[in-house]
């Protein structure tokens, strides 16, 4: 199933990267669903070891498949749920079913205090024993797709999911999580399971929950985590059939592109033509949280620590109509291992200040800034229609129209961009919403000029804030 089951007038996911399922909740009544945000891909919901430096990816290495984490319990997460479902905002849940814990040199408990006994592939918390894993051996060579799926990735003991428990527990664990009302699954390690036994654990999943809005007969969403950046033994195509793909190139390109490394002309006919899957099978996003972590190289992918660039970046993938897009929710970090903000009580603090309404305490909250949320109202307002007027000045500044709802530009340059460029809007005034907004008629940042031909005064300074001028049919003013 390839719909994202999304409420109709809504659009785009945000990743909130360790949330809190209480502050989900609060965020999606009072933010997610009067911006039109779509869906909510919220951290593992299974416990997971307890690290004791507590860093976040502690939350790949589960214990059990109890509801039970620092994120929440069961019956928040059920509340969260029921409360995004209402405000519009689906909740996808991201599913950790390749591996259980590695070895540790500190006894093995659980966020809900479930010991486990990894040497002997002992987790009497779900059960799991030795029998349910395959043998152990490491992942070295990325050719061999027999070790890729069948050896230990990072010497997380591997589960057999041919197995016919391992199965069963799995497919118990996914419909519990439907039955409680949302919309989808991030499958987690994808690349390291078989297609065949995914595609027996999908067929086996319930239609979401009639009891939760959805319309009778509806599908799960999954969209699988499989790294491809070509050159491996095993490739995206060998998934796509089952579900959606992340589409990792297309963030690296993007990046590239707002680096000055590709011309951004080239961007004219991006998507499938650039070796990417099908659109409606590709979950796209600039960065997520492994590689915004990653920081090689110039080639490395944008995040929050780079902010006119990655607006920019985020901009672009919300205004152009390829693939299903997922923005990431970050919290600050110095160091790749460093967990989530938390209290002396190693318990998560909430990213919002009552006091002031914004997000303190180390949350970057990128979904919450005005140039990124401004453009999830751009993608619902052009929804349905194509790229048209093209422009580009040979290199990097460029411009298009979505049908005749919406107008973009970009300037990389390193000199000023002014131009006359043809829109397919209709003449008149209107707020640009990368600088500001539409208040009582009004505009709060910049005015872009439409004449009755339909050229547009485009200006974008090379030393502006942001790079990128936008505007469509719901801010004329
Ligand atoms: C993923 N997608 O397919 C996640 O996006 C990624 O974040 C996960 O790795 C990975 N698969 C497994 O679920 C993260 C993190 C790793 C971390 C693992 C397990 O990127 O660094 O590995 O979670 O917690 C850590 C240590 C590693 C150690 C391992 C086992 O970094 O050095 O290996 O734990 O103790 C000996
Ligand atoms: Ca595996």
């Amino acid at each position: 199933n390839k719909d994202t089951n999304y409420v109709p007038g809504h659009d785009v996911m945000v990743h909130l990267l360790e949330w809190k399922w209480t502050d989900i909740a609060e965020e999606c009544e009072s933010f997610l669903g009067l911006k039109g945000y779509g869906g909510i891909q919220v951290s593992p919901i299974q416990e997971n070891i307890i690290i004791p430096t507590r860093p976040w990816w502690e939350r790949y290495q589960p214990v059990s498949y109890r509801w039970l984490t620092r994120s929440g319990n069961e019956r928040q997460f059920r509340e969260m749920v029921e409360k995004c479902n209402q405000a519009g905002v689906r909740i996808y849940v991201d599913i950790i079913i390749n591996h259980m814990t590695a070895d540790h040199s500190f006894p093995v408990i659980g966020t809900g205090n479930s010991i486990a006994d990894p040497p002997s592939r002992d987790y009497s918390a779900v059960p799991y024993n030795r029998s349910d894993f395959h043998k152990s051996c490491s992942i070295v060579d990325y050719n061999d797709p027999n070790q890729v799926r069948n050896c230990e990735l990072v010497g997380l003991h591997d589960l057999d999911q041919s197995n016919e428990h391992v199965k069963q527990t799995i497919i118990k664990f996914m419909n519990d999580v439907i039955d409680a009302g949302v919309a989808g699954f991030r499958i987690d390690a994808a690349k390291h399971m078989w297609p065949s036994d995914l595609n027996f654990i999908y067929s086996r999943l319930k239609n979401l929950s009639t009891n939760h809005g959805f319309q009778s007969g509806k599908r799960p969403y999954i969209y699988q985590e499989v790294i491809d950046m070509g050159g491996e033994g095993i490739s995206k195509m060998e998934y796509n059939d089952l579900g959606v793909v992340t589409e990792f190139r297309y963030g690296f390109e993007i990046s590239r592109g707002m680096r000055g490394i590709n011309s951004l002309k080239w961007f004219k006919n991006f998507g499938e033509m650039w070796g990417m899957v099908p659109s409606n099978d590709a979950l796209v996003f600039i960065d997520n949280h492994d590689n915004q972590r990653s920081n090689s190289d110039g080639g490395s992918v944008l995040t929050y620590k780079e902010p006119k660039m990655y607006k920019m970046a985020i901009a672009f993938m919300l205004a152009h109509p390829y693939g299903i897009p997922r923005i990431i929710s970050s919290f600050a970090f110095h160091n790749k291992d460093q967990g989530p903000p938390s209290d002396i009580h190693e318990n998560l603090v909430s990213p919002l200040s009552i006091k002031t309404g914004s997000c303190v305490e180390g949350w970057i909250c990128e979904h919450r800034w005005r140039q990124i949320s401004n453009m999830v109202h751009f993608r619902k307002v052009v929804n349905g229609t194509v790229v048209s007027e093209w422009w580009d000045n040979g290199n990097n500044q460029i411009a298009f129209s979505r049908g005749n709802t919406g107008f973009i530009a970009f300037n990389s340059e390193t000199f000023d961009l002014n131009q006359k460029l043809h829109t397919k809007l209709s003449s008149g005034v209107y707020c640009e919403i990368i600088s500001g907004n539409k208040i009582n008629g009004n505009c709060t940042g910049k005015t872009v000029f439409v004449d009755e031909n339909g050229y547009a005064d485009v200006k974008i300074l090379s030393d502006a804030e942001d790079g990128t001028i936008a505007i469509h049919v719901d801010v004329s003013r």
